[in-house]
């Protein structure tokens, strides 16, 4: 019987690994998203010409995109996010205003298209993640909506228009007039459940993305996606990352809205390194699991980003920021063109003015950057370590230090020499973006050269991916490395981990003497993360971006879900964050 127990558990086992294309399967995949309606005409088309409306259909179509798909993998791209493919009311030609949910798009093609596509993608090596839609249905009359009961008016909220303070009215009111699908009633929910499973199996796709997410209440979600069978990531149209975090739960992963602004505002020149990194921190502690996020610079819904920044070589560092930091990375389909559209619909551009050139400056370097990707492992843990953080730098490393990245945000014609520690002695590495190799001394110390403001992408050179020391392969980061005085950072990146037995419901949070946390103010405290808690060892973690040299008072406190506060025991615990090395940990016990 056990035997048999067993047995079934390593088939079922199996059969997931081959048939699921689950989350841990996309977290070493790069996205290319692509406007089914402007990748390509026809199978052979080779270009020219370009869309005279691009707020109307344009003539793209599934052979197209098919025709297109060696293009992409030249990019180094191994998975498609297309817009949704079901039938559209008059106009639809970004697919968002379904009108039958069992119907394919005419204008793209048959369903065997749609089915070669999929096929052929997979013959590749591409997945391909299909765009959909629960929110609200498309332009048509009710009555002429599929399937029922979507044909009729009881299944739609009445019309109103988005209080966007109110998270009813977000929920419930309609965008942009589109009638708004009463996704609370339990007979509508069973229809979106069973026809994403529909969707999935009959067109073999291996993930879904998610549109308008928060439009729809938190528990029409976790039984959609589990009817999908597959990874889901779900566009929550929101900066603010407790906001964005309160979505976690209802999927595996979110586009990442969170890194998003302050990562532009890094490379355009509007803000700095430091904000990007507390950033990253934040959402450390805040989320799950931060490597199923997707980053991105921009998308259909949002400005190209040359049109936010026209400067190529600071693009170049955005882009390596994106493919090459924590998460999924997702490419915009035509960044790859230098494609510098404005706000919709000029930002939909048709990918075939272009010629589809493979020779593009940006084209080659988004393709180096993706092989740095796959010689690193393909990066899908959670393992970015900050190594440099300066007013217009952001060095960091990952997989264990095989690879480096400096970028900067002093753009193109710009040149310098970045020293900083890189956290491995005798390391080196070639510059897989620009050229050269590098090596770091016995103390970890690196210095690299940056040309026209170009991002230097380092990947260890072969014989040197071995750690020199040889006394604990449990490193404490940084503890003991000292940087060269210009090398020193003007943030470090501490750990705190604290053990402190904790009921359910319980949380823990860091209060102190600075803004950060919270002047001790209780409500203003950040939290730590149970991610790493267990009954035998009850840790609760959470890493800060403080400044070099800086002193600090704080104590732990324990919140219960009533909202009852219970300080430590005095005295205050206090603590002097090193002032030239690039992280740090602090490990303490409750009193
Ligand atoms: C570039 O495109 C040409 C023409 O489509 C193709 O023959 C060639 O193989 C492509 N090169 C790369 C590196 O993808
Ligand atoms: C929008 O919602 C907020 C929060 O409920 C409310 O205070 C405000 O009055 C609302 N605005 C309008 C125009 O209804
Ligand atoms: C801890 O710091 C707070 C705020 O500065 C102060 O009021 C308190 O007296 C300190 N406690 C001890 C034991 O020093
Ligand atoms: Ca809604």
């Amino acid at each position: 019987m056990e035997f048999f127990y067993s047995l079934f558990t390593v088939l079922l086992h199996l059969v997931t690994i081959v048939t699921a294309a689950d989350t841990s399967a996309w977290k070493s995949r790069s996205i290319y998203f692509t406007l089914t309606d402007r990748v390509a005409r026809s199978s052979s088309d080779t270009g020219g010409g370009s869309c005279s409306d691009l707020g109307n259909y344009c003539g793209g179509t599934f052979k197209g995109l098919e025709s297109k798909l060696d293009y992409i993998k030249g990019l180094g791209f191994d998975a498609i996010w297309m817009t949704p493919v079901v039938t559209n009311s008059a106009g639809g030609y970004h697919g968002y205003w379904a009108q039958d949910l069992y119907g394919i798009n005419s204008n793209y093609g048959t369903t065997d298209d749609l089915k070669s596509l999929v096929n052929t993608a997979h013959s590749k090596g591409i997945y391909v993640m299909v765009d959909v839609v629960a929110n609200h249905m498309g332009f048509a009359a009710i009555s002429d909506n599929r399937p029922s009961p979507l044909d009729q008016s009881s299944s739609y909220h009445t019309a109103c228009d988005i209080n966007y303070s109110d998270q009813n009215s977000i929920q419930e009111c309609r965008i942009a007039n589109l009638p708004d699908v009463y996704t609370e009633k339990s007979e509508i929910r069973t229809l979106y459940q069973d026809w994403i499973r529909y969707l999935v199996q009959e067109y073999q796709f291996d993930g879904v993305r998610i549109d308008t997410v928060k439009h729809v209440e938190k528990e029409f979600w976790p039984p959609f996606v589990s009817a999908s069978g597959v990874y889901c990531i779900g566009e929550v149209f929101d900066g603010s990352p407790t906001y964005l975090a309160g979505y976690a739960s209802t999927m595996p992963g979110l586009l990442n809205y969170a890194i998003y602004y302050p990562m532009n505002r890094f490379y355009q020149q509007q803000g700095s390194a430091q904000d990007m990194v507390d950033m990253h921190n934040q959402i450390s502690s805040l989320f799950p699991d931060p490597t199923a996020l997707g980053t991105f610079l921009d998308n259909h819904d949002n400005v190209r980003w040359l049109n936010q920044k026209n400067d190529v070589s600071l693009l170049k560092n955005a882009l390596a920021y994106v493919v090459l930091s924590r998460g999924i990375p997702i490419l915009y389909y035509g960044t790859e063109q230098g494609y510098s559209g404005g706000a919709d619909p000029a930002n939909r551009e048709d990918l075939w003015r272009s010629g589809f050139n493979n020779q593009s400056d940006l084209y080659q370097a988004i393709s180096r950057l993706s092989s740095a990707r796959k010689s690193a492992g393909g990066l899908a843990g959670d393992d970015q370590v900050h190594l440099y953080v300066t007013s217009n730098a952001y060095a960091w490393s990952r997989a264990g230090g095989n690879l480096v990245v400096l970028t900067t945000n002093t753009g193109a014609g710009t040149s310098g020499s970045y020293c900083f520690n890189a956290q491995k002695n005798n390391g080196q590495w070639t510059n897989v973006f620009g050229s050269g190799t590098y090596t770091s001394d016995g103390s970890g110390n690196l210095c690299v050269s940056v040309t026209n403001g170009e991002p230097v992408v380092l990947v260890a050179s072969t014989g040197s991916t071995t750690p020199t020391s040889t006394s604990s392969p449990t490193r404490t980061t940084a503890t003991a490395t000292t940087l060269a005085t210009s090398a020193c950072p003007t943030a470090v990146s501490v750990t705190f981990s604290h053990k402190i037995t904790t009921a359910y419901g319980d949380s823990v949070k860091i209060a102190g003497n600075t803004e950060q946390l919270g002047n001790w103010d209780t409500a203003k405290a950040p939290a730590l993360s149970a991610s790493q808690y267990t009954a035998s060892n009850p840790i609760w973690t959470i890493t800060l971006s403080l400044p070099a040299g800086q002193s600090i008072q704080y104590k732990f406190i324990k919140v219960s879900s009533s909202g009852a506060v219970t300080w430590e025991s005095d005295p205050n615990r206090s603590y002097t964050v090193p002032s030239c090395q690039a992280s740090s940990t602090v490990s303490s016990e409750n009193r």
